[in-house]
């Protein structure tokens, strides 16, 4: 008798029609024969999947080109299939579940003719956690394969918990001819399904990040009380040795992969890794919130990524394993064949390929900006020892930040959770290349989950705000912003190894009483006169200033823009977060 997931895989083929089915079972042989596949008979665009870089300096890595229209997380393509266009809500494109299915089998018929139809069975989550969940994901291409044998646990154990039921995630995924025109993501949260047709790129292909570990997960999470976030987790060992654990939301390309795994400019300090990227947090039977990574590898940003800002991910791209290590549209070093992007190094290779495999033009960029590495969390030099503890780790801070080169200061620390979820709701940030579409545009993205919030915003708020209340000893919320800017441009603040400053500050806070340390201003706490630790740091007086401050008049038209952004979800925007809207606004416009 064939078991659901068999059944399920059958379907999926006679609508796709490939030359074969292939059920992964995660092992390393199996990788290197997909790897073998990727280097001599799948193409893109008339180039190999895979390149193999310099088996002496990058054994076991190698160089993939996309589709040279999918480069980034396509947010216009991607769909919340929900009965109803309201509980989808105005943060998402909505389409009706039946339409949209109608629609991608059309697509999808005969789309993997000639091709090998690879099934992936993985867990998201240590197994033993009580978050974990079993899925399948079909793909049609053996870049996807390989990545998800790094970002995920991919294994046989997998598909024996699936067995014989019908309780595992689904995810349908072919890139057919990459077709930007029969490009769609869409998510099924009630069928628990995530089906992506056209695109091959990270958040648009892996389906258990992005679509299942966030956009499903989220709507799960509120239906059963916990929460699915953008978040890095860390742990924060001071000189004492005691560990703070901290989730850290910013939005794409923001900076969370380097604080996850920062060097700390200060003596003493350490940071262990949980994750980069994703944060699945339920309240633990201590009464405190608890976080775990559901992934196992990152998907992280090339570009910027250097053994300066952060030297840690340079030794987890060196520390080789059986797990290959993949390198998506950065340049090549046309003599080592060894892999380059902007800031790397600083003096560039003297001969190079650009992310499209042509020889660099000195006036266009040689990687890609948002040019990517997928390399296994397990490399990772400064992996927490509670990595693999499926109850995750109790955390004490939540930080919200993300790119504004006014108006937010350094570090700020609300006045209460509701407050906290207030700030967070109406949190701005400038957008980055993560995402098709212009970069550096001022936008309202919410807690980072603008594009990841698998149902109406206004709903997830209140979830926040119940759960919140829930929490017998909830977290402190606080707000970071490592990018403010001059009047030229540049940055204020130098970031990377130097943001462990404020995380000192913050992880006093957590412990602290009233306004210890602090300054408060209408709205929140900044780090009161010589309470930020910048021993070694030589910062004009003036710089540090503008920094740390809070200008109402940017904050008035802050709230403006906000009020905005809140009015579109109409009156099923819980009351609490318009009373706390209310309240700031009050604060911010007294004399
Ligand atoms: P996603 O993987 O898209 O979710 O991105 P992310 O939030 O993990 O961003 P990441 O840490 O990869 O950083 C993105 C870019 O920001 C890189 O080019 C980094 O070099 C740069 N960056 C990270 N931290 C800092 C910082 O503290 N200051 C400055 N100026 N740039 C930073
Ligand atoms: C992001 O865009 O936030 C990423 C990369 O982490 S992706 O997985 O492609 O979404
Ligand atoms: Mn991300």
């Amino acid at each position: 008798m064939a078991t659901p997931a068999e059944k399920w895989v059958e379907e999926i083929a006679r609508l796709t029609q490939p030359a074969r089915i292939y059920w992964c079972d995660g092992s390393e042989e199996e990788a290197r024969q997909i790897v073998e596949t990727g280097l001599r008979e799948e193409k893109v665009e008339g180039q190999p999947v895979f390149h193999e870089l310099n088996p002496g300096t990058y054994p076991n890595a190698y160089l993939h080109r996309s589709h040279s229209t999918d480069v980034a997380r396509t947010e216009n393509l991607t769909y919340i299939c929900l009965p109803e266009q309201e509980t989808a809500g105005p943060n998402n494109n909505w389409m009706d579940p039946a339409a949209a299915k109608t629609l991608l089998r059309k697509i999808s018929a005969g789309s993997m003719r000639g091709k090998t139809l690879y099934v992936l069975p993985y867990t998201m989550g240590h197994p033993d956690s009580p978050l974990a969940k079993a899925c399948l994901q079909i793909t049609d291409i053996s870049y996807v394969a390989v990545s998800m044998r790094i970002m995920t646990r991919m294994s046989r154990e997998a598909l024996r918990r699936i067995g014989n039921s019908e309780d595992f995630v689904r995810g349908i995924h072919s890139v057919g001819d990459f077709d930007p025109a029969k490009r769609y993501i869409m998510h099924f949260p009630e069928d628990n399904l995530v089906w992506s047709v056209g695109s091959g790129y990270g958040g648009n292909a892996l389906l258990g990040k992005k679509c299942f570990s966030l956009r499903i997960a989220s709507w799960l999470g509120k239906r059963e009380g916990w929460l699915a976030e953008h978040m890095i987790i860390i742990g924060v060992q001071d000189p004492e040795g005691k560990i703070t654990y901290l989730a850290a939301a910013l939005p794409s390309a923001s900076g969370k992969t380097n604080l996850a795994m920062m060097e700390s400019a200060l003596p003493g300090y350490k940071i262990w890794t949980v994750g980069d990227d994703i944060a699945w947090m339920r309240i633990g039977a201590d009464g405190r919130l608890y976080a775990i990574n559901p992934e196992y590898g990152f998907f992280g940003v090339a570009p910027g990524t250097s053994c300066k800002t952060n030297p840690n991910m340079m030794r987890t791209l060196q520390a080789n394993s059986f797990y290959p290590t993949l390198y998506t549209n950065v340049a090549l070093d046309a003599k080592t064949r060894e892999p380059w992007w902007e800031g790397m190094t600083e003096c560039r290779p003297a001969e190079m390929l650009d992310w499209r495999g042509k020889p660099w033009q000195p006036d266009r960029p040689a990687a890609h900006p948002n040019s990517r590495f997928t390399v296994c969390i397990k490399q990772c030099p400064t992996l927490s020892p509670e990595y693999e503890n499926p109850g995750g780790v109790p955390i004490s801070a939540i930080l919200f930040g993300g790119r504004r080169s006014r108006v937010m200061p350094l570090v700020l620390e609300s006045f209460s959770w509701r407050r906290g979820v207030l700030l967070g709701a109406i949190m701005g940030a400038e957008t980055t290349a993560a995402a098709t579409g212009e970069v550096g545009v001022l936008r309202r993205d919410p807690m980072a989950m603008l594009p990841f919030c698998g149902y109406n915003l206004a709903d997830y708020f209140g979830h926040w705000l119940r759960l919140g209340a829930q929490i017998p000893r909830p977290p402190k919320i606080f707000f970071i912003n490592w990018f403010r800017r001059d009047e030229k441009g540049k940055f204020l603040w130098p970031g990377f190894g130097e943001n462990i400053r404020a995380l000192k500050w913050i992880i006093g806070r957590t412990a602290a009483a009233g306004s210890q340390g602090a300054r408060e201003t209408p709205v929140g706490f900044i780090p009161g006169k010589g309470s930020l630790d910048l021993a070694g740091l030589r910062m004009p007086e003036e710089t540090l200033a503008e920094l740390c401050s809070v200008n109402l008049e940017e904050w008035k038209e802050e709230l403006a823009d906000a009020r905005n952004f809140l009015n579109r979800f109409g009156n099923r925007m819980p009351k609490g977060i318009w009373e706390e809207f209310r309240e700031l606004e009050k604060a911010v416009s007294q004399p």
